[in-house]
């Protein structure tokens, strides 16, 4: 065995098969390459003829690679940057904020309050408050986009489904995906990013119902309706807290004249913020007590008088008729009053706060809504159903039963804490 040619002969052999397994190895990428030219032709008819063609096989494998194999390396960056922005909303990653226009018309404070000073903004705390639909009806619909660098107008029906089980209603649906499929045709929104950034402009634009100027003149009258156990009582008290907290003499008209049980609930709010509370007798007429209330506000210098009713179904003509009645009464003690007229709606009721806003306000003259419950929804879309299909403001949102659960509205703010990323400073 010390023969050099024999050794020389293992030597050569074991060369051979090295070079063997060395090109046996290099094989296996030749079909990875055929796949590959499939690539970048799928992905322009995909976004060229948006309906025929739903080219399911790229994503899969477009997904690692692709974009850095695209002919516009910038673009690519673009897309893989929205698109992990848009994996949850509850992320880390930001949004590109060029690409959001929810701020170009931060709604100004005086227009959105009854003659509040200005409060706070904290759209982390409104976040927080919202997390219920955050985590149901928007997380939902942030995952349509996860991961998405093409966007197909198939994703449009995905929305619209969830859209509609989250209390959006059918026709505002509709409408604000007629809007996007249109803009989608026109080629304006080229990935998810844009398409959220879209949809978050068309909830803005729904939301950003102006409310009337509130009249200077004291004291301001305030007449909450709305039908039973929505939270008329809970939010007279929470306004009340807020108010009285902002130097404002307030006083409070318990025109539930039904239960003993309802003025007993508004006298523990007026103690607890030290307004005088006019009440009548058990089962006094309503329209009396708040005539005599706004009476006695004129007399008294109040700012600020709030007038409780009983809940109603909307759909029962005698009761909406007592409250028409209410109200002209309210007006005969003074001129102009009620200044504001809150419809009261409880967002867990879905679509049927929409029937009882649209009768509401076929009897009212309603000049705001006060949406309830928003803590207790993972839908939530009703606030756009109701802003799109009757026109009147939401003024407050309610966020829970303490006196600082209730949050002056401002479409900007509310969209941005509904959709936008939370931030580092969110906890
Ligand atoms: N989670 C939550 N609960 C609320 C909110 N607003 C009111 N509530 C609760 O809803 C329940 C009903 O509230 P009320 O203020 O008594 O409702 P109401 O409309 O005055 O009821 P009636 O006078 O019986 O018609 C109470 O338990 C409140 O604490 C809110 O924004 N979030
Ligand atoms: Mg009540």
């Amino acid at each position: 065995m010390d023969n050099p040619v024999a050794i020389a002969v293992i030597i050569l052999i074991v060369l051979a098969i090295g070079a063997f397994v060395v090109l046996r190895k290099k094989a296996p990428e030749l079909p990875a390459a055929e796949e590959e030219p499939k690539k970048p032709e799928a992905k322009k008819p995909e976004l060229e003829a948006k309906k025929p063609e739903p080219a399911k096989a790229e994503p899969k494998k477009a997904e690692p690679k692709a974009t850095t194999q695209d002919a516009e390396p910038t673009k690519a960056e673009r897309k893989e940057l929205a698109s992990t922005a848009l994996e949850a909303p509850q992320a880390k990653a930001k949004v590109r904020e060029e690409d959001i226009p929810v701020d170009e018309a931060p709604a100004e404070e005086s227009k959105a309050t009854v003659g509040t000073p200005t409060s706070k903004r904290d759209v982390a705390g409104l976040r927080k408050g919202l997390a219920a639909p955050r985590k149901g009806f928007i997380a939902r619909l942030a995952a349509l986009f996860t991961g998405k660098k093409e966007i197909d107008p198939a994703i449009l029906e995905q929305m619209e489904e969830v859209m509609i089980s989250s209390d959006v209603g059918v026709k505002t649906t509709q409408a604000i995906l007629e809007r996007l499929r249109e803009r989608l045709e026109r080629k304006e929104l080229d990935d998810g990013a844009a398409v959220w950034a879209a949809l978050r402009a068309e909830a803005t634009r729904i939301l950003s119902v102006e409310p009337a100027k509130p009249p200077a003149g004291r004291p301001l009258v305030l007449l909450m309706v709305g039908v039973n156990g929505v939270g008329k009582t809970t939010t007279i008290g929470k306004l009340s807290t807020k108010w009285s907290a902002d130097g404002r003499k307030v006083m409070l008209a318990a025109g539930d004249t039904f239960r003993a049980a309802a003025v007993q609930q508004l006298e523990v709010w007026g103690k607890r913020v030290g307004a005088e509370v006019v009440r009548g007798k058990e089962g006094a007429d309503p329209g009396a007590v708040a005539f005599d209330a706004t009476t006695k506000a004129k007399e008294a210098g109040v700012d600020v008088l709030l007038v409780d009713t009983a809940g109603r179904l909307h759909t029962k003509a005698p009761l909406m008729d007592e409250i028409k009645k209410v109200r002209k009464t309210i007006a005969k003690a003074m001129d102009g009053a009620p200044h504001e007229t809150f419809l009261v709606l409880d967002a867990t009721t879905g679509q049927n706060a929409l029937t009882q806003a649209q009768l509401f306000k076929e009897a009212l003259d309603l000049t705001g809504i006060v949406l309830t419950k928003l803590d207790g929804t993972a839908k939530g879309g009703i606030v756009l159903g109701i802003c799109d299909e009757l026109k009147v403001p939401v003024r407050y949102v309610g966020l829970g039963e303490r006196a600082e659960d209730l949050r002056e509205f401002h479409a900007g703010d509310f969209v941005e804490a509904l959709f936008g990323q939370a931030d580092e400073t969110d906890s």
